[in-house]
């Protein structure tokens, strides 16, 4: 029996029934699946074991890290095993001097980053979901978050990597050579591959001085217009930023209301920047910001602390609501205010008394629009995802494409550019074994 063969591999305690469990349920609450199989291997050889049998039997596997994905793409909608990477969680020692540090697959982000800390050192990959979210996740999604502006997504990160793909086989970079111009990029092949290409098991991450200080303001704003002009203002000006987030009033004061950290100042919108310090630096911010009246700086660490709750919280206190309708998407910087308001209308146009909260990445471009209380979702994904497209945006910033946007890749990626994704797919895993309701339209 299958369940008996895998258990051979990976021993009974690591094989379960994911009825009832919170393997089959996503974060939001909003995907909900199904199966008879959730295994836990303990190395990379019991995980090539387990793709054996699963193969054998003709089965398919669901890749799992920290379950904290938004789109649907880590949970077994139909009746996939569940191959989570909880037990591949080992950090290695930061190595100070190549600054960088060697990991497996299911350690969480918070994890990599206190490794990193504790040498002076710093993961600059970091989300409101650090605690929970994998470095296999973050890498299967590409994942963003809020210092992409300075360093880069999650794929800039990694230096090497190894995968086990479909038929058992290895791929690895592990030797994390800056340069290795020997054919086909197989390490950023598989960041933002979502869990169908291969199993990632481990990582090799770069890892970045950390601040001796930093500045963090929260300014006020009255529109988006204006939020978006002190970014620009801001950015342009400067090298040293690491973080330049937009929020809204209704956003702000909801995240204040469930965490109960004070709000300095009312404002329509707000923008959230850090900066690392040196005396300049602060010199130039103070310039910079002279025109705006409502300005707070984070005095201490503490009051900086809260003013990223404020920031960090969005997720969870949207989710005190309800189960929103999630769209994380880019649109141009230049027509970021316009997108906004148009966004806001079409969602009206198609669930009346659906209510819409926008906040993100404001320097990427990056939006994350949640719509509340809207029952008509299929009318509600077209009217958002077609509104972004119309701004020459992408449908998926950061968070991947996973089961909910699927059937919506078309909008931003061209039938020639499908088509040769399937090919990649069909090479790398011709029996569907890995992930195969994912990421690609629907055949
Ligand atoms: P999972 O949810 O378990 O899986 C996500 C996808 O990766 C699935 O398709 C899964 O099959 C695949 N996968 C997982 N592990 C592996 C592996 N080892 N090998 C191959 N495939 C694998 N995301 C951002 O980008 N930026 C943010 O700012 C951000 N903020 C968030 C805040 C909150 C509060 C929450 C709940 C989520 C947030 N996210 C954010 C989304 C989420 O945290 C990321 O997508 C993260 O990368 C998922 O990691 P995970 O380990 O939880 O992956
Ligand atoms: C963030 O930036 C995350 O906080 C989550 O990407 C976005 O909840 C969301 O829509
Ligand atoms: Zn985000």
């Amino acid at each position: 029996m299958f369940v008996d063969e895998i258990r051979a591999v990976v021993g009974s305690d690591h094989v379960f029934d994911g009825a009832g469990t919170s393997h089959v349920v996503d974060w939001t609450g909003r995907f909900v699946g199904v199966t008879d199989t959730v295994v836990r291997p303990g190395s990379i050889h019991e995980l090539i074991e387990v793709l054996r049998v699963v193969r054998a039997h003709g089965r398919s596997v669901v890749p799992q890290g920290g379950n904290t994905g938004l789109v649907g793409g880590g949970v077994p909608l139909r009746g996939e095993v569940v191959l989570s990477t909880s037990r591949l969680n080992k950090v290695g020692v930061p190595d100070t001097a190549s600054r960088r540090i060697e990991v497996e697959a299911g350690a969480t982000v918070e994890s990599v980053q206190i490794a990193a800390t504790s040498v002076g050192l710093r993961y600059p990959v970091d989300f409101g979901a650090r605690a929970s979210a994998t470095i296999g996740g973050t890498i299967a999604t590409n994942a963003g978050g809020v210092n992409v502006l300075r360093y880069g997504p999650t794929r800039a990160q990694v230096l090497g990597l190894e995968a086990v793909l479909a038929d058992g086989s290895i791929v690895s970079t592990m030797a994390g050579l800056l340069k290795d111009n020997t054919g086909y990029d197989l390490r950023g092949l598989m960041c933002g591959s979502e869990g169908t290409l291969g199993v990632v098991t481990r990582a090799v991450l770069r890892l970045v001085p950390a601040h001796a200080s930093v500045t963090t303001v929260l300014v006020g704003c009255a529109s988006v217009a204006d939020a978006m002009s002190v970014v620009g203002r801001v950015c342009h000006a400067s090298d040293t930023i690491d973080a330049a987030e937009l929020m809204s009033r209704r956003g702000v004061s909801l995240t204040s209301r469930v965490t109960g950290e004070a709000v300095p100042f009312e404002a329509e919108w707000y923008v959230l920047i850090e900066s690392s310090t040196s005396q300049d630096q602060e010199a130039v911010l103070a310039r910079l910001l002279a025109g705006c009246s409502l300005v707070a700086v984070a005095g201490s660490p503490s009051r900086r602390r809260a003013l990223w709750r404020l920031r960090d919280e969005h997720t969870s206190s949207i989710a005190t609501l309800g189960t929103p309708l999630k769209y994380d998407v880019t649109v141009p910087l230049e027509s970021l205010p316009r997108f906004v308001a148009a966004v806001g209308e079409a969602v009206t146009a198609v669930a009346r008394s659906a209510e819409t909260i926008v906040f993100g990445h404001a320097a990427d471009g990056n939006l994350h629009v949640n719509v509340l209380g809207a029952s008509a979702e299929q009318a509600v994904d077209e009217a958002v995802l077609t509104c972004v497209a119309a701004h020459r945006g992408s449908i998926s910033a950061e968070h991947g494409v996973g089961t909910a946007k699927r059937e919506w890749l078309h909008l931003t990626r061209s039938a020639d550019e499908i088509a040769a994704m399937r090919a990649i797919k069909r090479a790398l895993d011709p029996d569907g074994v890995l992930n195969p309701n994912v990421l690609l339209p629907p055949l």
